[in-house]
């Protein structure tokens, strides 16, 4: 069975588009493959967390796997952090990784615009996410399209290892949705719907309630006119709603037009509401039941111990080739 392996930041609320982008398609690969899904603690800490905060969200991201639909049977669902092969394997990544490669990441020059300090995490990140991904052997990474320069980073990483150490690691394909891999935010469509954005409109999150969503899509921000029609280029921000639109209702583009034809963005925005409002209230119904049953720790521990018995094989192997002297036994 080919393997599956994804990460999701406890970074802040997650969004709409962290659900459409990526989440969905982990719930459809779940089915035929071996699934590690993961909520990747250590890479939110690049940028600086409030510690009762990153506990509090790191819980909800795990409970928010299995709201969506992520089975606990079929696929593995754990926190990198409990998993102590990702930083080993990271650290080793780093020292194969370019400067040169780091600097050309579009990632983090957003992330670093601006701020006077900028911890070297931040710069590092990719060859800790290249760790996540090689860890598993994994063939397919679903990632939203933000995430396609680290992908290509990790298959260099892997190949330069391979080269240079002799055949070992997996070379992985990214797994991106044709429709959906990039929402834009609601106050501004040049850029993509984000968690970390400070400003709550510019983004839904899976756990706004009905009417918060319902508010928030009828201040999202429109162009002048009134066609509900489908063109990014020159009419950035209701392309953005129609593909939202068509992805929470499984319809395409082209249908959501003609839905609309002649009916202008009023009917469109209210209707929209209740199409988002349908998808994401029963995920917030068995979100809640899932927090207060507690059974999250379980599934954690669980997920981390299946893990832990994959990633430790890859971690040896690894170390083995680069010369390290292994314990004995190993
Ligand atoms: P932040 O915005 O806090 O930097 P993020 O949401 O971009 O974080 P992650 O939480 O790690 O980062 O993202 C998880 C997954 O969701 C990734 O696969 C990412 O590509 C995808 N994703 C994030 N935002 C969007 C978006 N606006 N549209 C589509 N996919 C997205
Ligand atoms: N970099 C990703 C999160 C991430 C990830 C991973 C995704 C960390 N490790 C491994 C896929 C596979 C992000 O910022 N969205």
């Amino acid at each position: 069975m080919a393997r599956v392996l994804s990460g999701i930041q406890p970074s802040g609320n997650l969004t709409l588009g962290n659900y459409i982008g990526a989440m969905r398609n982990f719930v459809k690969l779940q089915h035929e493959h071996e699934c590690y899904f993961m909520v990747v603690d250590l890479h939110a800490v690049t940028v600086p967390q409030e510690p009762e905060a990153l506990r509090e969200q790191s819980e909800a991201v795990a409970a928010l796997f299995l709201a969506a639909g992520i089975d606990p049977l079929k696929a593995n669902i754990f926190l990198q952090s409990h998993v102590p092969a990702h930083a080993e394997l990271g650290w080793l990544m780093t020292t194969l990784v370019y400067m040169g490669e780091l600097e050309r990441m579009t990632q983090f020059k957003d992330k670093a615009a601006g701020k006077e300090a900028v911890g070297a995490g931040l710069f590092t990140y990719p060859a800790l996410m290249a760790a996540d991904i090689l860890l598993y052997e994994a063939d397919l990474v679903p990632v939203g399209d933000d995430q396609k320069q680290h992908l290509e980073i990790t298959r260099d990483l892997a190949q330069r290892f391979n080269h240079r150490f002799g055949d070992c690691l997996k070379i992985p394909q990214p797994y991106i949705p044709e429709v959906g891999a990039r929402i834009m935010s609601l106050d501004d469509a040049t850029k993509k719907m984000s968690k970390s954005n400070p400003v709550a409109g510019s983004y839904i999150a899976m756990l706004d309630s009905p009417d918060v969503i319902r508010k928030k899509i009828s201040r999202a921000v429109t162009d002048s006119g009134r066609e509900v029609k489908y063109d990014p280029a020159t009419k950035p921000e209701i392309s953005n709603l129609i593909g939202i639109f068509a992805q929470c209702a499984n319809i395409g583009v082209a249908e959501v037009e003609e839905r609309f034809a002649g009916l202008g963005y009023g009917p469109f925005k209210k209707e929209l509401a209740e199409q988002v409002v349908a998808v994401l209230e029963p995920i917030q119904q068995r979100y809640k039941e899932i927090r207060e049953s507690g059974e999250i720790y379980d599934v954690l521990s669980k997920g981390a111990f299946n893990a832990s018995q994959t990633a430790n094989r890859t971690l040896t192997e690894v170390k083995r080739r680069m010369g390290f002297l292994l314990p004995p036994g190993q």
